[in-house]
């Protein structure tokens, strides 16, 4: 059992500005593969770089439109595990929280979390990728297992439908982003859960509150190096270390 360093759970217990910010982990207790465990089966022989791109989507539509298909039923068929409804309690008792998520899933909001910021957009918000214009889902996706799928057509111009999420090359949403870098600027403690560090922009977030002094706390079974005195590493599962450090 990790021990969680007392001066760790008063930082977030005295925090005036909790800025919480996760990744894929978060939701691995919940059955969700994380980013990188998601590409088996069909998907297996890609690395990430060469399916979450609007090249890829452009050159095998089918293919990336199965890859997120997939993921969604998963999805649909998945519940917030410990850890998201751990951060969904800090709302109701802090002064003040802002959580940021890199996921594309929506289990944050299923555990009661509001606000939440997706700096990498919603694969459950689909739009065409020619005019944008937001696409409905027909009910639960059309496949029962890994296979390539072709995309549903535009209702209005007929333009192939793409997920709602943000890919490599891609602009993240500028309010979200500009939201979450003034959120990590003025925070005075940041949780960083279940996320590899690896992808930027977003990456720059916990660093940058522990380069304006506000304590720092990495929450992922490996272990993550810290170089600061105000940071530090808690090593386990989010779903069981966060009910420990919140309560
Ligand atoms: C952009 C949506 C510019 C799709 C995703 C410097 C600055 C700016 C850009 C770049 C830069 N350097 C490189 C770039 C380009 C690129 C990039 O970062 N490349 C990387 C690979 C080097 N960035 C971009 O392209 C970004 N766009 O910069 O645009 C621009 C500007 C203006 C105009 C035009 C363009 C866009 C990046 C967004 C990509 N989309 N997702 C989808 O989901 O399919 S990112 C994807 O990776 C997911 O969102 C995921 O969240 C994210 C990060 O991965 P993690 O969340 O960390 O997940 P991962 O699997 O890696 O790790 C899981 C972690 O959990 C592990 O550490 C594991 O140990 C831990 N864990 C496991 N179990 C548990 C656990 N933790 C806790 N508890 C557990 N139980
Ligand atoms: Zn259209």
């Amino acid at each position: 059992m990790t021990d969680i360093p007392a001066a760790a759970k008063q930082a977030v217990r005295q925090a005036r500005h909790l800025v919480v910010f996760t990744g894929a982990g978060v939701s691995a207790e919940s059955g969700v593969h994380t980013f990188r465990d998601a590409l088996t089966g069909l998907w297996a022989r890609f690395d990430p770089m060469q399916l979450a791109t609007p090249e890829a989507f452009l050159r095998d539509p089918a293919l990336v439109w199965g890859w997120y298909e997939w993921r969604r039923q998963l999805l649909l068929g998945v519940e917030p595990n410990p850890a998201h409804r751990a951060i969904a309690g800090l709302q109701q008792t802090l002064p003040r929280v802002t959580l940021i998520t890199q996921n594309v899933d929506d289990l944050h909001e299923r555990a009661g979390s509001r606000d939440v910021l997706h700096l990498h957009g919603s694969i459950f918000a689909p739009r065409c990728f020619d005019c944008g214009r937001p696409h409905e889902f027909a009910g639960a996706p059309a496949m029962a297992s890994e296979q390539a799928l072709e995309p549903p057509r535009c209702s209005s111009c007929n333009g192939r439908v793409r997920p709602g999420v943000v890919w490599f090359g891609e602009a993240l949403p500028e309010g979200a982003l500009d939201a979450a870098f003034a959120a990590a600027g003025d925070c005075d403690c940041l949780l960083s859960i279940g996320t590899s560090g690896v992808v930027q922009p977003a990456a720059m977030i916990p660093d940058l509150a522990a380069r304006r002094g506000a304590t720092v706390i990495h929450v992922n079974p490996e272990p993550i190096s810290v170089g600061r005195a105000n940071e530090y590493s808690l090593q386990g599962p989010a779903g069981q270390i966060l009910p420990l450090l919140l309560t």
